[in-house]
């Protein structure tokens, strides 16, 4: 087999780069180790920023999102009962988020590929990287038992956290950088209505929870949790009874309980791999960082990596320049960490922290107050939440 661009993974990242590809009549084949519907079954992200939402007009996939999605022109802050609304639009000139699900937008690309004809291979297993420090990159993966070859000018890791590609880099070429926070997010989805028309985060005595949402009559909730929780410990009614203690008293009192349709725990960590191009392979998404979900900010990193990324490809091909490809990491990077940055400034605002001391406490209080009080503080917040330019 041979193609232009071999991509590794079909999550957001991996099917946005094939789509910007292929409408550029770029050839791709996608490499995916699981199968279409489990990859579709994984309940993540939910905000998208407008930069991404242009990226999906732009792969022209945005016909649903603009059809089903919320524009949120604010989200609010809440600490120990207080709330503040940070006027999104009014603080960015105009700026908004669209809450729109991590799996529509899989989905939407997911159909887009299929109508361009280009070739996904689901259950690839034992996918191996080789040569990429060369001219003459290959993939090797397995199907249905037979090992085939894949030759191709580029390689794509778009395999998230716990991918190949990464992990194919020799340890010399690359530096990681990490923070493990000590908590996780228990997280819910059911189909009743939004207990608020906007998101609340909230740093309350019991810890973070946060009030999110899919549509009108489907809601996205999640509550911090200490790392060695289990989600079987957790029935709905628990779940629903801790949400409603650590949320606004208007808030909690809005809230419809329902049965969960999917529950489960996720780890926080701030990630970052340096840098994201070896040599004829380049690492994007999940697979070169990870931010915790505090900031909305992961699924539309993944985006800005493929802004950058398929705009350096597609000069190769058209203009047979290789500017882009070369300052794709230093791009992709500089972006990357302002949103680093902001992740972990939520994360630490509105969670608690085993460790913090009294006087720890008393800062996450001054910084709410300061944003709550500061059309500067808050504009900040705005300006980042919307995302940075690309
Ligand atoms: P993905 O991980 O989505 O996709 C990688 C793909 O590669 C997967 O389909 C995987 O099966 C495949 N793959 C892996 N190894 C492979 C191999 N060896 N061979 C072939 N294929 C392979 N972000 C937010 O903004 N808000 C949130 O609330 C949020 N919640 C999250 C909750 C969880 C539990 C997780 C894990 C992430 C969450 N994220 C959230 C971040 C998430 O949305 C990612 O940023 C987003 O999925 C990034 O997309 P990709 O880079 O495509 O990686
Ligand atoms: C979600 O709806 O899943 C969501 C929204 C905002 C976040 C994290 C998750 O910051």
């Amino acid at each position: 087999m041979r193609t232009q661009v071999a991509i590794i993974g079909a999550g957001p990242a991996g099917l946005l780069l094939g789509q910007l590809l292929s409408r550029q009549g770029i050839d791709t084949v996608i490499l995916e180790r699981r199968s279409g519907d489990y990859v579709l079954s994984r309940i993540r992200a939910g905000v998208l920023e407008q930069g991404m939402v242009h990226m999906l007009e732009e792969a022209g996939v945005a016909e649903r999102l603009h059809r089903e999605g919320l524009v949120h022109d604010g989200f609010s802050l809440a600490f120990e009962g207080r709330r503040h609304r940070i006027d999104l639009k009014g603080l960015t000139g105009g700026k908004t988020v669209t809450v729109y699900g991590q799996t529509e937008v899989t989905h939407d690309l997911m159909i887009a590929r299929e109508a361009m004809g280009a070739t996904t291979i689901y259950e690839a297993d034992d996918v191996a990287l080789h040569d990429f420090d060369g001219a003459a990159p290959r993939v090797s993966f397995v199907k249905d038992g037979v090992r085939t070859e894949l030759a191709c000018d580029f390689i794509a890791g778009c395999d998230g956290f716990h991918g190949v590609c990464r992990r194919s880099v020799p340890d010399g070429s690359i530096r990681e950088f990490e923070r493990i926070y000590p908590f996780g997010w228990l997280g819910v989805l059911a189909d009743v209505p939004p207990a608020a028309h906007e998101l609340v985060y909230a740093n309350a005595a019991r810890g973070f929870a946060l009030c999110s949402m899919r549509s009108a009559g489907r809601s996205r909730y999640y509550v911090q949790v200490p790392l060695d929780e289990k989600v079987e410990d957790w029935s709905d009614e628990r779940f629903f009874d801790e949400l409603r203690r650590r949320v606004p008293e208007d808030v909690a009192a809005a809230v419809t309980v329902g049965p969960s349709i999917e529950k489960s725990i996720a780890p926080l960590r701030s990630f970052v791999a340096e840098p994201m191009r070896f040599g004829r392979l380049f690492l994007a998404g999940d697979a070169a960082h990870i931010v915790p979900p505090t900031g909305a900010k992961g699924l539309n990193l993944a985006a800005s990596d493929i802004h950058y990324l398929s705009q350096g490809l597609i000069e190769h091909y058209r203009e047979h320049s290789d500017a882009g490809l070369s300052r794709y990491s230093e791009r992709a990077l500089a972006r990357i960490w302002k949103a680093e940055r902001f992740s972990w400034w939520m994360t630490s605002l509105l969670h608690h922290f085993p460790a913090n001391t009294p006087f720890e406490q008393r800062m996450q209080r001054a910084e709410f107050d300061y944003i709550a009080n500061s059309a500067v503080g808050s504009a900040g917040v705005a300006e980042n939440y919307v995302g940075l330019p690309y």
